[in-house]
């Protein structure tokens, strides 16, 4: 498939997709999903590829969904919404969560909306300094989705969450480092170097293990201790038997640098 609406390319085992509709501020459309879908599979079925990095093209990162994509003249058959998310964003979100390798996202600017908890569905969220999050539904008449009502109470708790959900404020990338949403605010001009050396850090490691941990934590805020003390001893017999592991406790003996295969 051509795409249109991202970019895509892959190198030293990284692929990155870049949002590219910028005098749009990257919104969403259904062809976007189209191809991130088709994107996603790529990265899914390639064994060479080891971390994914998603930034946006332009002054924005992404300002949800496209609305020109939902305008309606009085009288007209409303977009039934559920169907919309079932069809489109949760599968992306859900294709974030579950990918086997680290996903790290470069905020270059404003993520509002859907394209907000697209970013916060990453592991790593770097951003630019100027960037900012707005969970900007409720001026529409929305509630959060692509996962945010799940994500925002989990990362700054209820209180947190539920005035930016009902304020649609818009908070700085600091402030959003400062309250957990984010792991990290850097420079503009430092972000993609930043983000794309990170990302080639992960993709150098011990990919499974990476694969392993990010199914334990995701896990965890529904489990007791008990479920979550089980769910480690299965995934740490997996993580036991790869051959990074071996790798890793022999170049630690060898006081040397591990030379991880991503298996
Ligand atoms: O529908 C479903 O499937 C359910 C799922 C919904 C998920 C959602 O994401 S709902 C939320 C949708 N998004 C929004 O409501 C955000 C709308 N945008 C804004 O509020 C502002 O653009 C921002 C706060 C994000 C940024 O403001 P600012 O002043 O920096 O930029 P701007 O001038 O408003 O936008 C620049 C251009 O992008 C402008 O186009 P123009 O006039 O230069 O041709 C603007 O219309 C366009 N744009 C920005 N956001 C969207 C958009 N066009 C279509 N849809 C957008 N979401």
């Amino acid at each position: 498939m051509p795409y249109e609406t991202i970019l895509f390319d892959i190198s030293d085992r990284v692929a990155c997709i870049t949002l590219n509709r910028p005098e749009k501020l990257n919104a969403f459309t259904a062809r976007m999903h189209e191809e991130l879908h088709e994107a996603l599979k790529q990265v899914y079925a390639g064994d060479t590829v080891r971390a994914l990095l998603i930034t946006g093209n332009g002054r924005g990162f992404c300002a949800g969904q496209d609305l020109n994509e939902r305008a309606m003249s009085d009288g007209e058959a409303k977009v039934e919404l559920g169907s919309a998310l079932e069809k489109s964003y949760n599968p992306l979100v859900r294709g974030l969560r579950e990918l086997s390798m680290p996903v790290i996202c470069a905020v270059n600017g404003v993520a509002a909306g859907a394209g907000c908890n697209f970013a916060l569905a990453a592991d790593i969220v770097i951003a630019g300094r100027s960037a900012s999050f707005i969970e900007v539904f409720s001026r529409i008449g929305l509630i959060p989705d692509a996962g945010g009502t799940y994500a925002l109470p989990r990362l700054i708790g209820a209180a947190r969450a539920m005035a930016l959900s009902l304020l649609a404020e818009p908070i700085s990338a600091e402030q959003a480092v400062n309250w957990g949403l984010i792991w990290k605010c850097v420079d503009d001009d430092k972000l993609m170097s930043e983000a794309r050396e990170l990302a080639r850090r992960l993709a150098a490691g011990p990919t499974r293990a990476y694969g392993l941990i990010k199914q334990a934590l995701n896990a965890s805020p529904a489990n007791t201790l008990e479920q979550q003390l089980a769910l480690e001893a299965k995934l740490q017999r997996e993580a036991g038997r790869t051959a990074d592991f071996q790798e890793g406790v022999k170049a630690f003996l060898e006081k040397r640098t591990p030379r991880y295969q991503g298996r």
